[in-house]
């Protein structure tokens, strides 16, 4: 790995010494390095699948099987991997701030195996499931077990995975949660998103008017990076560790 510490302005590290509450907003980019696919760009999964087809209520109801299949596909790659530095790294941040919310998009729920305690997730976790009729929940073990589309033992109805599809409203509580966590952020790490779903896309913006440095992680240029007080154009796993390590070298010189 490259060991070149990042540039990165003091000003950050001034801010960071006197937050009260850091946030990152989380996308599929920050769990890439662990092996899971992301959604766009050149190697995403919507370069090759429908979204319409596999991430809708619409697609699900026309071909369950296929739809409970690829959710299986996932969930056997999620199985297999582990939290990389940069979902470490967030976890770590616990230990040195006072309040640290992470906002993930992601369903894979690699930040709680990291450490992280104060996960919030907008979309949902693949390994949680419910009955589309009678709204009954199953775990991750009964689901295994099934071939094809599994069918609820109360009402017969089928059982889908509880993520948030297009055209379906986020979890109230969460979202809730996700935006005064926004509004109270000294600072916000914008990281391994594209920023092109919406509303999670809106908070960085939220961060952006209650006066939060927003710092974009992201190898690729996003809407973000425009509204962004700095972007780092490294892979998570490499930045954040960085910036934490760099953040205590420098609290470590300032105070001596
Ligand atoms: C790295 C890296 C490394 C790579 N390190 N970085 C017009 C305006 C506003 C809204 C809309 C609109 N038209 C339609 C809408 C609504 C729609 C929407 O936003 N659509 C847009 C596409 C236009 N939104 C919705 O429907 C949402 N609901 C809603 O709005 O409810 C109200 C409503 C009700 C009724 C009707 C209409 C609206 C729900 C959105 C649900 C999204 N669901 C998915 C699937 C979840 C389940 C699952 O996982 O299967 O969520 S889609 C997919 O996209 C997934 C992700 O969470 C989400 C965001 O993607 P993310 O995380 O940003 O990943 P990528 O792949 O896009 O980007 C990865 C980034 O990482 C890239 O930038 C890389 O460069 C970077 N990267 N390696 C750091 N190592």
């Amino acid at each position: 790995m490259d060991t070149t510490p990042l540039d990165l302005d003091p000003y950050l590290f001034e801010i960071l010494s006197q937050a009260n509450h850091i946030v990152a907003l989380t996308g599929a980019g920050v769990s890439a390095e662990s092996g899971i696919p992301t959604f766009r760009g050149e190697e995403g999964i919507w370069k090759k699948l429908k979204p319409q087809e596999l991430a809708s209520m619409k697609g699900f109801l026309k071909n369950p099987d296929r739809v409970t299949e690829w959710y299986q596909h996932r969930r056997d790659i999620i199985d297999k991997v582990k939290p990389n530095p940069g979902h470490i790294a967030l976890a770590e941040m616990e230990k040195e701030f006072r309040n640290v919310t992470v906002i993930t998009q992601n369903v894979d729920g690699l930040h709680q195996q990291a450490g992280s305690s104060n996960v919030i997730e907008l979309h949902g976790n693949i390994y949680r499931n419910y009955c589309i009729d009678c709204g009954k929940r199953y775990d991750y073990g009964q689901m295994k077990k099934s071939e094809g589309v599994p069918v609820c033992d109360e009402c017969g109805g089928y059982i889908r995975p509880d993520v948030v599809w297009f055209g379906e409203s986020l979890p109230m509580a969460a979202f809730n949660e996700a935006e005064r966590s926004a509004a109270a952020a000294d600072v916000m790490f914008s990281v391994g998103t594209s920023a092109e779903v919406y509303p999670a896309a809106g908070l960085p913006r939220t961060a952006k008017a209650h006066n939060a440095y927003l710092v974009e992680i992201n190898p690729q240029h996003t809407d973000i990076s425009l509204i962004a007080d700095d972007s780092i154009r490294k892979p998570s796993g490499e930045a954040l560790p960085k910036i934490l390590k760099q953040y205590l070298e420098w609290k470590k010189t300032s105070t001596d």
